[in-house]
């Protein structure tokens, strides 16, 4: 019998058991490490950041699934069989980045961090009013995920500009692309909001120079993935004074190591990873879809360009 392995370290399979066994009466559910034994006959893997090397060893291998929007979990393995790679879109991901990015707009916007800190020091002190169509928002990334945030953004007002790595229109939003238009784009953006994928053109992207870029007392907010940024670099430009602050979800070792300082930095906020999760209860939809077609031969929704990395 056909059988699918699950492999997460994060994630509980039993939700997924469930939909997929009832969905898929003829499809083996078997969960990695325990059920990897025997190998012949695992068709299908739904993942999290698989062990590297552990999709090479599986002989019938037609097709890997992400629990995830992004691959790079994935595409990081340098033996990842030449199989189909599909990854969720949206998958109940979106409205959740929406709140997390408006959370985070409106938090920097209406300057709660700093009269944050004026509370802890009692301090009866106001500054003056902006109003959101005088505020600009950049969002790296208008994907599914980054389409959702921006097109928020519009709605609540904001002056909105995205970048994107091929030439697109979005109404409402001042839009640029390509590494030519990044200078002109960061230039604007007094809150920036990433949610690129990470890939090799994408990775190390806000270093020194592109946050210099950025206008002073801009914030970031980084949902996307730590490898984004040059942790150091961010440091360096929320010492000086240049970022006024960040709210970063994402990290380059995670968890976050308990020495890192960005832990105790008073213009960050940390959130362990879970800007958007994976529901197994809004993503099953899409994952047995995927499957029905691939056992049928047809082309399924998701499908990763691996040669653009997303
Ligand atoms: P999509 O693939 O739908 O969108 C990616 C966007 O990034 C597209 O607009 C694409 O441009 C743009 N892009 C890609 N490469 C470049 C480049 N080199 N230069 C400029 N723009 C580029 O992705 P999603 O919106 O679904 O997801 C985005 C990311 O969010 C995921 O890859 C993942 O890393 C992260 N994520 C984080 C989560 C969390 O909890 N923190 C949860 C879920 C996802 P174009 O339109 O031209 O293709
Ligand atoms: C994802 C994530 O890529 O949760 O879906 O980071």
């Amino acid at each position: 019998m056909e059988s699918l392995l699950f492999v997460s370290a994060e994630d509980d399979p039993e939700p997924w058991r469930a939909a997929l066994t009832g969905a898929f009466p003829d499809l083996a559910f078997r969960v990695w490490p325990d059920e990897l034994e025997p190998r012949q006959g695992l068709a299908f893997a739904l993942v999290w950041k698989p062990p590297a090397g552990l999709l090479a060893t599986l002989p019938d291998l037609r097709a890997v699934l992400s629990l995830g929007a992004g691959v790079d979990h994935i595409l990081e393995d340098p033996a990842l069989p030449d199989v189909p790679l599909i990854r969720l879109e949206d998958a109940g991901m979106a409205e959740q980045m929406v709140e997390y990015g408006v959370y985070a707009a409106l938090h920097y916007h209406r300057r709660m961090d700093i009269y944050g800190r004026r509370q802890e020091a009692g301090a009866w002190r106001k500054d003056p009013g902006v109003s959101a169509a005088d505020r600009t928002v950049g969002v790296l990334g208008l994907g599914v995920l980054g389409g959702a945030v921006a097109r928020a953004l519009v709605d609540l007002g904001f002056q909105v500009r995205g970048w994107s790595r091929r030439p697109r229109s979005m109404a409402g939003i001042e839009m640029f692309s390509g590494p030519d238009d990044l200078p002109a784009f960061l230039g604007g953006a007094e809150i920036l909001i990433n949610l690129l994928p990470l890939t090799p053109s994408t990775t190390g992207l806000l270093d020194a120079a592109r946050l210099a870029a950025l206008p002073p007392g801009a914030c970031l907010v980084n949902m996307a993935r730590g490898a984004h940024v040059v942790e150091a670099d961010l440091l360096a430009a929320l010492d000086s004074g240049h970022l006024r602050g960040a709210m970063l979800d994402v990290f380059e070792t995670e968890p976050l190591p308990p020495e890192n300082p960005l832990w105790r930095h008073e213009a960050v906020i940390v959130t362990p990873h879970v800007a958007a999760q994976t529901i197994a209860s809004a993503a099953k939809a899409q994952v047995i879809e995927a499957l029905a077609r691939l056992r049928r031969g047809e082309p399924p929704p998701g499908l990763v360009d691996r040669e653009a990395g997303y």
